[in-house]
């Protein structure tokens, strides 16, 4: 008569742990990224390095953002030879890029805005911003 009237409570008192636990759970655990990926991201991450593709005659990205000295691997997916050459002086070049391969230069320590172009087709033109 005394213990069994405070039983039943204890159950109620373990699911709302369980609920709260779980939503706490939840809520911490729904930053994880849900969205497809298949977005460019045009903002290279520190260290490492970044990527610009070329296709169709075109720099990808056609602006992109590095900190100074960042290695940057340009990838041919044309079927023709491409380079990515600053169109002044000569801060970076890759020389020329077979169909299918890659070529890695170093961003310029100087922060500015570089336009480079391919020296095979200088109408492909795009910008290197060192910042
Ligand atoms: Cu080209």
């Amino acid at each position: 008569m005394t213990t069994t009237a405070v039983r039943p409570s204890a159950p109620l008192l373990a699911a709302a742990c369980a609920a709260a636990l779980i939503l706490t759970g939840c809520s911490s655990s729904s930053s994880s990224p849900d969205s497809g990926g298949s977005s460019p991201s045009a903002t290279a991450a520190s260290g490492g390095g970044t990527t610009i593709v070329i296709r169709n005659f075109a720099f990808t990205p056609a602006g992109l953002t590095v900190a100074p000295g960042t290695k940057v691997t340009v990838l041919n997916k044309d079927s023709t030879a491409h380079t990515a050459t600053a169109a002044k002086g000569d801060t970076f070049d890759t020389g020329t890029i077979a169909p299918g391969k890659s070529a890695t230069f170093t961003a310029p320590r100087t922060k500015g805005v570089y336009d480079y172009i391919c020296t095979i087709h200088q109408f492909m033109k795009a910008k290197l911003t060192v910042s």
